[in-house]
């Protein structure tokens, strides 16, 4: 009934091998499928469910807003109660706009770069994913990467043809297309923490040699911060790194599990959208009252307790993955690992992985081997070497233990 009986390609254990499980319930860190079976879930929804499954506060908002009904199409005071967490959180934002998915986000924000320069050129780098987005789809990461496919069926090349895709971590590339392209690039978008080629960081310097280059020639700089907002940090990478964007798109964590995604900058590129400006963009379910409950009581939470939550995280994900690595290595199995805070991915891999050249070099056979081990051994991970892993506020010691020791399980058996 489905197209290879996913809503999302990635999901479809297509480079893992094996049957996808359909899972019904989940609960903190654990998710169960249809036959009962229990899993200590890294995927966490890929990436918005920091707090765990079902968390109680997040649940008895979204209770509570259906209640009153699930949408009206106009204004609702809990859009704006969003709009101040989110705000309150990134200082380079001024205004924010609500939409219904990171893709949307991105999209939009592309959009208005252009108007805003009224360039037609944007830049993205190899291996990061911004959603499927036609002038996005070239040589993306993410399921793109992992499908192997570079771009995608359905997309003619003048819809790519404005579209730059360079190197990641390599300054002096995109000092070159600012000089080929003189006064024609509109924008540069970036995953500050690149999440969909696995976990790669960004080389020091490089985000900020990134933010004066874009000063220096005029152009808007996105940080994509779908996969970061909210995760490596409360103010997301750009807090990390102390780099301000111009413009910085949104989406999983905001929505607590629900569907939402943002976009925001200063008031200067922000009053370009319609209706205050000419740039346009709307949407039917944009600032659904559910979502933007769900996205409040999460948020909220983070806020309150991130003196605890962001410092455990850092923590608890060190070592369960230096843990594994320690596993790898008393295995005699080649493995590398990159990790920001509860963001990580272990690549088959000698390493270091620090860009899409690199990383697709990585043993997917291996990866595959290892994932179908951890699987059957009850540790549900992201189902592909280019995706990051997540580690939440209600993983405990036991299930890094667990995991440890499922790992150590899953390299003997590689070794057989
Ligand atoms: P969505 O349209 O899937 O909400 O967001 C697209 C997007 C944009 N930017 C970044 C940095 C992202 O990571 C994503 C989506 N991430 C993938 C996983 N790497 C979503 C999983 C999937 O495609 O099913």
């Amino acid at each position: 009934m489905i197209p290879g009986g996913v809503n999302s390609p990635v999901r479809a254990f297509r480079s893992v091998g094996g049957d996808p499980r359909f899972i019904v319930r989940g609960k903190g860190s654990h998710i169960w499928d249809a036959d009962e079976n229990e899993f200590i879930d890294y995927v966490g929804s890929w990436g918005p469910l920091i707090l765990g499954h079902a968390e109680p506060n997040v649940l008895d908002a979204i209770v509570g807003a259906a209640c009153n009904g699930t949408s009206f199409g106009a204004s609702t005071p809990s859009e704006a109660d969003l709009a101040e967490l989110v705000l309150g959180a990134f200082p380079s934002m001024e205004k924010v706009r609500f939409v219904s998915s990171g893709t949307e986000a991105t999209m939009s924000a592309i959009r208005l770069a252009r108007a805003y320069t009224k360039r037609k050129y944007i830049v993205k780098f190899e291996g990061c994913y911004h959603g499927h987005a036609d002038a996005l789809l070239v040589k993306a990461g993410s399921g793109v990467a992992t499908l192997g496919i570079p771009g995608s069926a359905g997309v003619p090349e003048e819809f790519t043809q404005f579209t730059l895709a360079l190197p990641f971590n390599n300054l002096s590339v995109v000092e070159l297309a600012f000089h080929k392209f003189k006064h024609q690039i509109a924008c540069v978008i970036v995953e500050p923490v690149v999440g969909n080629m696995g976990c790669v960081p960004a080389a020091d310097d490089y985000l900020v040699g990134l933010r004066l280059l874009t000063e220096r020639e005029r152009s808007v700089l996105i940080f994509d911060e779908v996969m970061t907002g909210f995760r490596v940090a409360f103010g997301g990478a750009q807090e990390l790194y102390n780099i301000r964007p111009d413009l910085t798109t949104m989406g999983k964590i905001i929505g607590g599990g629900l569907p939402v995604g943002a976009y925001g900058g200063s008031n200067v590129i922000m009053d370009l959208v319609a209706p205050l400006g000419p740039m346009y963009q709307a949407g039917t379910l944009s600032g659904n009252p559910l979502a933007m409950a769900a996205g409040c009581a999460m948020l909220k939470q983070l806020r309150d307790r991130k003196g605890e939550i962001y410092p455990r995280l850092e923590k608890l994900s060190g070592e369960l993955v230096e843990g594994v690595a320690a596993a790898a290595k008393d295995a005699g199995i080649v493995l590398s690992h990159n990790r920001v805070g509860s963001m990580f991915t272990w690549f088959f891999n000698p390493g270091p992985v620090t860009d899409w050249d690199s990383a697709s070099k990585s043993d997917t056979e291996k990866f595959g081997k290892f994932f179908r081990g951890m699987i059957d051994n009850g540790v549900y991970l992201p189902p592909s070497q280019y995706e990051a892993a997540f580690l939440g506020a209600t993983h405990t010691e036991e299930d890094v233990q667990r995991t440890i020791a499922a790992a150590k399980q899953a390299f003997a058996a590689m070794r057989g």
